[in-house]
């Protein structure tokens, strides 16, 4: 059996941090004058920060000089900083824990893919940093995902096969950023709108260890 390693996205996998992330672009939006409702955020997940705020200016009709798109994006991220600054592990998703204490016992390799470039601290702050033998995040990208380069950095960075690597995804872009690694994909959330994923639950509570070992043993 060869071995198996899985790479976790972090916002709407392991914790809700698109709540934040919402309130910090409707402020800006806010700011700019114009409304920016909760279905919008939706097109916001799994998606880069600089992608995000070109989204956000197309909402609102904006033309931005290259100066303010910068000072603009990073007031979100101060904004957004400060929404993080308390998060702990009760903002962790339910069953999250169960899984990534089976993976760590049984000696399988943990990676984080994630688009953000505040995935670290988040980590820090909930408690979960210390199951995540390597960290490929925003900060380490050139292309986002549905490009599979974060997924495929973090194998590498496992030492493991793309295709011995199990991807837990909230995201459509990220569930195809993990379908063209060739890695097995795993969605989390609505199955409806995940269809792409290999297979799917709504979240880690409908996952049972029985699951993960078949995974493992296939
Ligand atoms: P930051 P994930 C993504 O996280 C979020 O879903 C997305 O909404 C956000 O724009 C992106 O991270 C970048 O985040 O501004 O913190 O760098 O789902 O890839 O873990
Ligand atoms: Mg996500």
């Amino acid at each position: 059996m060869n071995k198996v390693g899985f790479i976790f996205d972090l916002d709407g996998v392991i914790v809700d941090t698109a709540k934040y992330h919402f309130l910090a672009w409707k402020k800006l939006a806010n700011e700019l004058g114009f409304e920016f409702t909760e279905e919008q955020n939706e097109m916001f997940k799994g998606v880069s920060r600089k992608r995000c705020m070109e989204i956000l200016l197309d909402i609102g009709n904006i033309k931005a000089t290259q100066d303010q798109f910068d000072t603009w994006m990073g007031e979100k991220n101060v904004d957004y900083l400060a929404y993080i600054e308390n998060m702990n592990a009760s903002e962790i998703l339910p069953d999250v824990p169960k899984i990534l204490k089976f993976l760590k016992k049984n000696n399988y390799p943990i990676a984080l893919g994630s688009a953000s470039k505040n995935a670290r601290p988040i980590l820090e702050k909930v408690g979960l940093l210390h199951y995540f033998d390597a960290i490929l995040d925003g900060n380490n990208v050139t292309k986002a995902k549905p490009d599979p380069e974060v997924f495929l950095l973090a194998a590498k960075e496992l030492e493991i096969s793309p295709e011995n690597c199990v991807v837990f995804e909230d995201a459509v872009a990220g569930i195809a950023a993990a379908n063209s690694a060739k890695m097995i994909s795993i969605g989390i959330g609505d199955k409806t709108i995940l269809s792409k994923a290999q297979y799917n639950f709504k979240d880690f509570t409908e996952m049972s260890v029985d699951f993960i070992k078949e995974i493992i043993g296939n």
